[in-house]
């Protein structure tokens, strides 16, 4: 007579071992802007940011993610030094927080709520970058981010409808980060950066569970107009497959609607690991989308199909960092 043990079962191993970890529950929120105009005064902006604060704490919130360049208008649509009316330093700021931003900084220590903002950066020694920052429920920054993919085009182009000079107007940052925060491990990118498979996976291999991306998509693309009507598709197309590829939360969160006659996408969403979307925004104005999230769910993705440690392959993934254009086979 034989006996037989009973077989190691791996995936009911990791059910049990998911069933053992206890909760991390955030409440996280988008507050989505709508257009802001030229003239608008950072003050206007910033008592719209406080008023979005302040709906996303009554609804339970202790983290807001907040566009992309959200103090001013998208001004890289202008060549500036063509339009001496506009002055360029003025959409830069030199303080953070500074004497119109620190009303919301205030605000939400007093309300325990932290938040991610997106800003233009000049620094004390002359470097101007797109900027995003991370502050916790105290009202501290707990990190800075420079966006790495800057999209558009350094010279004048007038054949453009708008201009896109983000490469003009600021320099690339050099480095993704995450920080340990809200119970989590965090991390940030900015628009262009969302297209990109590798921002998500340099963050995932950073531990990132939570990724705020902040954007300004404007609707029209002008190199290939064909992509236009697909601009909603994309940007679920990317922060899903980024959400899900890594086992991480994302929450993407635009400026959108007609701004200096521009339209640009709105369609913020927080999007859970398993890539579906938990909240989105329906309007292209200012509005506020909150969602409660357990970040101890990423393991269910991070510790199966996604076991980084276990199944990847770096060793064969070279091109990746050695090359930037593709390199067809020869004949
Ligand atoms: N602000 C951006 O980075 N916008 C780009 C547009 C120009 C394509 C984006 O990827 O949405």
């Amino acid at each position: 007579m034989t006996s037989h043990s009973p077989a190691f079962d791996p995936d009911a191993a990791i059910a049990s071992a998911h069933q053992d970890r206890p909760p991390r529950r955030l409440t996280v929120a988008a507050g989505q802007l709508g257009p802001i105009s030229a003239s608008e005064s950072r003050e206007a902006v910033v008592t719209r940011l406080i008023r979005m604060l302040e709906q996303a704490h009554c609804a339970g919130a202790e983290l807001i993610a907040f566009p992309e360049l959200a103090l001013t208008t998208f001004f890289p649509r202008w060549y500036v030094e063509g339009e001496p009316e506009l002055d360029l330093d003025s959409f830069y700021e030199t303080q953070m927080p500074g004497p119109a931003t620190q009303p919301l900084f205030d605000r939400a220590a007093e309300l325990g709520i932290g938040f991610a903002l997106g800003y233009a950066e000049l620094t004390p020694d002359g470097h101007r970058y797109n900027t995003q920052i991370l502050v916790e429920r105290d009202g501290s920054i707990v990190g800075r981010y420079h966006k790495v993919h800057l999209p558009g085009h350094r010279e004048h182009e007038p054949w453009r409808e708008f201009q896109h000079l983000e490469r003009r107007y600021f320099e690339k940052g050099d480095a993704f980060h995450t920080w340990n925060s809200f119970g989590g491990v965090v991390g940030l990118a900015t628009c262009n950066d969302r297209r990109w498979p590798e921002t998500y996976r340099v963050l995932a291999l950073q531990g990132a569970e939570l990724i705020l991306i902040g954007y300004n998509t404007p609707k029209h693309y002008a190199p290939d107009p064909s992509q236009n009507p697909l601009q909603g598709f994309h940007n679920r197309l990317v922060m899903q497959a980024g959400a899900y590829q890594n086992g991480c939360y994302v929450i993407g969160v635009a400026k959108g609607g007609r701004e200096e006659g521009v339209d640009s996408l709105a369609e913020s969403c927080i999007i859970a690991p398993s890539g579906t979307i938990l909240a989105d925004c329906r309007t292209e104005a200012d509005e506020v989308i909150v969602a409660e999230i357990d970040l101890a769910e990423t393991s269910k993705y991070k510790e199966t199909l996604f076991d980084f440690e276990r199944y990847r392959r770096p060793e064969v993934y070279g091109p990746i960092t050695e090359q930037t254009g593709a390199i067809p086979p020869e004949d």
